[in-house]
């Protein structure tokens, strides 16, 4: 477990070597629980999960720049910018997501979030994914699972006797993963939800997961910092991907609202 004085090349160094690392510390109070009151706030609207992936006691929540405010900042977090440019280079957030694990629920299969792209194993990353945990994740309530060393796996397919660990980790702890890494979310058997938000991100010449610019209404995006709207995808990756009739895209976004 590291500290948020941790540096950018240790979150790495722990990325390249065992796939995942957990820095203590990176939401701290009152913005800690602002955010676990704002996301149970929008969980009270949200409908459970669909799928044996979504859980059938768990809650996500999908378009989450549409929904709260509480994660602008932790999406921009100078260590978590950091290690995507030491990791990624340009990119983008793919799905940004909150996930409450409910009481029963079982673990999720495990799984690597890069495989709906079909890059062969293994590759250089393509994705990195940041666990911001709002409750204190345990080993009881479901911490996310990690195969440590996993993302240096070619097409080997973890079976029972896969070693797994928990991500037990602090409420304001985040848990960076590499795409690569397999993972899944832990089986919940106590009796209180654990939440939880992944801010994933994708190196921006692939396409996120979420289409943010339906997800987040127009109205919002324009009022959103900069570098969080070229997270969004209002951005261009050089020398010109992304570009709008010929011009930047965020230039046509404060245009279309003027
Ligand atoms: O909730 C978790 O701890 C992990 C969830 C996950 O990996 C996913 O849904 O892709």
């Amino acid at each position: 477990m590291r500290s948020a004085t941790t540096s950018v090349d240790e979150v790495m160094a722990a990325l390249d070597e065992e796939g995942y690392a957990v820095v203590e510390g990176l939401l701290r109070e009152p913005e800690l629980s602002a955010a676990r009151r704002d996301m149970r706030r929008v969980l009270a609207q949200t409908p459970g999960g669909r799928n044996p992936f979504e859980g059938a006691n768990t809650k996500r929540v999908y378009a989450l720049f549409a929904k709260t405010r509480l994660f602008d900042a932790p999406a921009l977090d100078p260590l978590v910018l950091g290690v995507l440019d030491g990791v990624l280079g340009h990119c983008q957030l793919s799905a940004p997501t909150g996930i409450e694990i409910g009481p029963g629920e079982q673990a999720q299969i495990l799984h690597h979030d890069d495989a709906i792209y079909p890059l062969p194993r293994p590759h250089p990353e393509v994705v990195l994914n940041t666990m911001w945990a709002l409750d204190d994740f345990t080993e009881a309530n479901g911490a996310t699972r990690v195969v440590p060393g996993s993302h240096r796996w070619g097409d080997d397919q973890p079976d029972a006797h896969t070693r797994s660990v928990a991500a037990v980790m602090p409420a304001g702890s985040v848990l960076f993963y590499a795409g690569s890494v397999w993972h899944g979310g832990g089986a919940n058997t106590t009796d209180r939800a654990r939440l939880g938000v992944i801010l994933e991100y994708v190196a921006s010449w692939l396409r996120p997961q979420e289409n943010h610019f339906l997800a987040v209404p127009r109205d919002v995006a324009v009022s959103l910092p900069a570098r969080l709207q070229e997270l969004l995808g209002y951005n261009i990756r050089p020398p010109f991907m992304g570009y709008v009739d010929g011009r930047h895209p965020r230039r046509v976004l404060e245009a279309g609202t003027s």
